[in-house]
């Protein structure tokens, strides 16, 4: 089968896109430590990584700005064995499950997985809430401006019904 685009790859890897977020604990630190780990992510390529972003806090409001980026790596994990591996860079990164939508030092989310589409309790891939975000889709359309969902959506026009909020760049990594 040919596969649209470059959301899958060659011999068994599948091009993932990963959203970093952190408001506690040094947020910026987090995010650059997450990135670290993602680059050493086992069976896996790093690809590429969004600048940070600042943005203000969707959900309760009384908790502080966020840093959010968007990494993309190349796997040979299943998006199960993915969910694992970032949730232990969560853990390591001193995760605590709190508050729904609440502060937290790490939160690492499957975006895509190539074409995979899945919904499970513990795993629902694309990411639910990723096509109104704009602290999702502002970082992810830097690395894929030319990104097609599996739904066949095009993520310039998802784009430009998203307002970029208080959304700014914060740091560019390069
Ligand atoms: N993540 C949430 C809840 N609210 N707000 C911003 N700005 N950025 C996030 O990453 C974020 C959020 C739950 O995962
Ligand atoms: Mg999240
Ligand atoms: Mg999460």
């Amino acid at each position: 089968m040919v596969n649209n685009m470059s959301s899958s790859v060659e011999n068994d890897y599948t091009r993932c896109y990963i959203a970093i977020g952190s408001n506690l604990a040094d947020p910026v630190s987090q995010a650059k430590e997450a990135i670290t780990a993602l680059q050493t992510l086992t069976a896996s390529r790093f690809i590429a990584v969004s600048s940070l972003y600042a943005s203000k806090p969707m959900g309760p409001q009384e908790q502080p700005d966020y840093i959010n980026a968007v990494a993309c790596v190349d796997t040979r994990l299943t998006p199960i064995q993915l969910l694992d591996a970032l949730q232990h860079i969560e853990n390591e990164q001193g995760r605590v499950r709190k508050e729904h939508w609440g502060a937290r030092t790490l939160d690492l989310d499957i975006l895509l997985c190539g074409d995979e589409v899945m919904s499970t309790p513990r795993l629902t891939v694309p990411h639910y809430g990723m096509k109104v975000r704009e602290f999702v889709l502002y970082p992810l359309a830097e690395i894929a401006p030319q990104l097609q969902l599996p739904c066949g959506q095009i993520l310039s026009e998802l784009l430009e019904e998203c307002p970029r909020n208080d959304l700014t760049i914060f740091q560019n990594l390069e």
